[in-house]
């Protein structure tokens, strides 16, 4: 339920002894059928991912509520502590549109398109940064805990820890961390190095990018490093350490089983003609994520005659993402162009080869379509971890269905018995469609299992407490 807020549950700034500061906060606002406005809690990785873990530890979080231009007091929603920091209309064009997703997020992406560099950008991601970190200041009680979430924010650590020293403070950083070689093309490294350094503990997805940071610190700041330890000049020890984030494995069962869900399912099936094999993809629509490549690779299937129209559907869908950030435009009109040539060619009445959704679901609608599907298909050209793959495989309940995962997605370094792409190499993923789409039902039972015991051992809670009880651990 939509809970009546900011005005009914403004609240003084809360005094917190575990503290989330990320760019947004875990909201979106909306507007009631009587014109009253309320908060639901939103979609997306992050979201997705730090929920359950502010629910068990009863903490603030700080962030964005997005609006530009408007102050709001702390509230609460859901039991949950929310502290709104204010971002102007052009901080957010050039903080968050611009130094966040059009520097970091191409470069962190190993520059699939190539990232703008602007000093006005850059002088905006400090001011907010500042920000953000005076607000996690004031809200933190002595002593807390402080989990510093993600690339918009990677000076905070540094900022915070100059006014409260008192602080434990812990960074994790959910897209990849980049080789040497093309951090080093950041005017501002050196600076957004010793902002990291701040942390007690700087997590990452995978043991290469900590391995990346570490080497970047000794190389561009001079600190003495010994394997995932770096001594300050002060003998200060900052860890660098990899996390693999997961989802909310048992939550996602559940939904799975739903009756419901499972007649959601059917009727997909059902509303696309009962192809022989379903193929799903379900991505932000974001250049990283791989989109052309893997409907390409689809579209010539069909044309080359290896699928027939009868035997095989893609659903797409690409929820709707960072809409102002020119990349993101030119993208949406490429995938447009694609799904349509595709559709055009295929030259008979009846379901299209791709129905392409540029929407997005509630969960429910989710898990019906992870049930519905045969084989799941996640090919980034380069993804921290990607969530969508372990919501799949927590969702094959039935123990069915297959994943056709690109290796540059963190998630392959965990399901190993996903069919293993290269999304770059067109041949090779028709390839593993084709090998997921052929393969024998004990076949797949049996990868399945091994994904699914997978996920269920290693969930977001054993992802939060990992993390957690490292950065409480003395050194
Ligand atoms: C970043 C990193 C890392 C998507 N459409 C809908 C919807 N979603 C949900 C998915 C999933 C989440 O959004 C997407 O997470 P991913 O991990 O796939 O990707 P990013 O958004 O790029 O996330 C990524 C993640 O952070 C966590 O660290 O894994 O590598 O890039 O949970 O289900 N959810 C609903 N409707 C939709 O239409 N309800």
């Amino acid at each position: 339920m939509p809970s009546r807020s900011p005005s009914s549950a403004a609240r003084a700034t809360p005094s917190a002894d575990f503290v989330v500061v990320a760019n947004r906060l875990p909201v979106d606002r909306v507007v009631e059928s009587d014109g009253q406005t309320g908060w639901r809690t939103s979609p997306g990785g992050l979201v997705s991912a730090l929920e359950p873990v502010m629910r068990s530890n009863d903490g603030a979080w700080i962030g964005w509520h997005g609006n530009p231009d408007e102050r709001l007091d702390a509230f609460t929603h859901n039991d949950l502590e929310l502290v709104p920091v204010p971002l102007s209309a052009q901080e957010v064009q050039e903080y968050y549109e611009g130094f966040s997703n059009a520097t970091l997020w191409p470069l962190y992406h190993d520059v699939i398109a190539p990232p703008e560099f602007h000093r006005e950008w850059w002088e905006a991601y400090v001011a907010v940064n500042r920000r953000f970190a005076d607000r996690a200041a004031e809200v933190a009680a002595e002593g807390a805990v402080v989990w510093v979430q993600d690339y918009q924010l990677q000076l905070v650590p540094r900022m915070l820890r100059e006014s409260r020293p008192d602080l434990r403070i812990g960074f994790f950083l959910h897209i990849p961390f980049p080789p040497t070689e093309l951090f080093s093309q950041i005017p501002w490294r050196r600076q957004l190095l010793e902002g990291l350094l701040g942390a007690d503990l700087v997590g990452f997805q995978l043991p290469e990018a900590a391995a990346n940071f570490v080497r970047l610190v000794r190389q561009r700041v001079g600190y003495k490093t010994q394997r995932d330890h770096i001594t300050l000049p002060d003998g200060r020890q900052v860890r660098a350490k990899p996390f693999a984030i997961s989802i909310d494995t048992a939550g996602f069962e559940e939904l799975a089983r739903q009756p419901a869900t499972e007649r959601r399912a059917a009727e997909i099936r059902e509303n696309l003609g009962n192809p022989r094999q379903i193929l799903l993809g379900v991505d932000r629509l974001d250049y990283t994520k791989g989109l052309g490549q893997r409907l390409r690779a689809f579209g010539e299937l069909l044309s080359d005659g290896a699928l027939d129209d009868n035997e095989a559907v893609f659903i797409q869908v690409a929820t709707p993402s960072r809409e102002r950030v020119d990349q993101y435009r030119l993208l949406r009109d490429d995938i447009d162009r694609l799904v349509g040539r595709i559709n055009g060619e295929s030259g008979h009445i009846g379901p299209q080869p791709v129905t392409y959704l540029h929407s997005s679901y509630p969960r429910t609608e989710m898990a019906a379509l992870y049930r519905a599907a045969d084989v799941m298909v996640v090919t980034p050209l380069r993804d921290g971890m990607n969530l969508v793959a372990k919501e799949f495989v927590a969702c094959r309940v039935d123990g069915a269905g297959a994943l056709v995962l690109s290796e540059f997605a963190g998630a392959a370094d965990e399901l190993k018995q996903a069919f293993l792409v290269n999304p770059y190499d067109i041949n090779g993923m028709k390839s593993g469609m084709l090998a997921a789409m052929r393969s024998d039902k004990r076949e797949l039972a049996r990868r399945m299992r091994a994904m699914r015991k997978q996920v269920t051992e290693h969930d977001i809670s054993a992802w939060a407490d990992s993390f957690l009880t490292e950065l409480r651990r003395e050194v």
